[in-house]
């Protein structure tokens, strides 16, 4: 089936002619926008905690399956620890479903593309800040810039997915997808970075150098 009928398809619409191409650049951009309205058959989520990884567990928050905001960007709610003040470590969970019906609108067939980011709040003005992007999964994906603050240690982070039309011919095994969270803390104080198992799963904790306070956490997507 080419491209276009799977598209049409997910977005509940027929369509008779699959093999030419009728429409207008404008008309592909809109189905694209439409098929990114779509829930996720892929489920990103994140935990922080302090003291060390003893104490202060906040709750999990995942990227949101709704609407997304502007085209194609979904976002989680803030991922703090019990108290909101300067967790010191992060991890990620990963969870796909390649037998979803919604699996091949997301991996290449009907031309959903994706990447990860995250972004670093300490106070209201940090919402301002750029978000930090991995490069997108067609690119064979790789590590954010790390986020942080503008000033002192982050209370939270926000987490994310965008989408974009796929640009290959290929196609993706979302089995495959991992995530990964690296902490760094004043330059050079870094920790080692932790990577969601194949197939899904929790990662381990993400800390800094001295597993306390870090500045920021560059997200990975790790596609092969
Ligand atoms: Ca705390
Ligand atoms: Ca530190
Ligand atoms: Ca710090």
């Amino acid at each position: 089936m080419s491209k276009l009928c799977i598209v049409t398809t997910l977005i509940g619409l027929s369509l008779s002619a699959c093999s030419a191409d009728p429409r207008s650049s404008e008309e592909m951009t809109r189905e694209a926008e439409q098929a990114a309205n779509l829930a996720l058959p892929i489920r990103l989520g994140a935990q922080a905690v302090d003291w060390g990884g003893s104490d202060q567990f906040g709750h999990f928050r995942y990227v949101s399956n709704g609407p997304p905001i502007g085209v194609a960007l979904r976002v989680s709610a803030p991922v703090c620890d019990a108290d909101g003040y300067d967790p010191d470590a992060l991890r990620l969970k990963i969870e796909t479903d390649p037998t979803s019906a919604l699996y091949q609108a997301f991996t290449g067939a009907a031309g959903l593309d994706f990447r990860f980011g995250i972004h670093a709040v300490g106070d209201a003005w940090d919402a301002l800040r750029p978000w930090s992007f991995t490069p997108f999964a067609s690119e064979g994906g790789g590590w954010s810039t790390v986020a942080t603050t503008g000033a002192g240690d982050p209370d939270c982070y926000l987490i994310a997915i965008d989408t974009r039309p796929w640009p290959l011919s290929s196609k993706l095994d979302v089995s495959r997808i991992r995530a990964g969270l690296f902490a760094f803390d004043n330059g050079a104080n870094s920790g080692a970075p932790v990577i969601t198992p194949v197939g899904g799963g929790v990662s381990p904790f993400a800390f800094d150098g001295d597993l306390y306070d870090p500045d920021g956490f560059a997200i990975g997507l790790f596609v092969d």
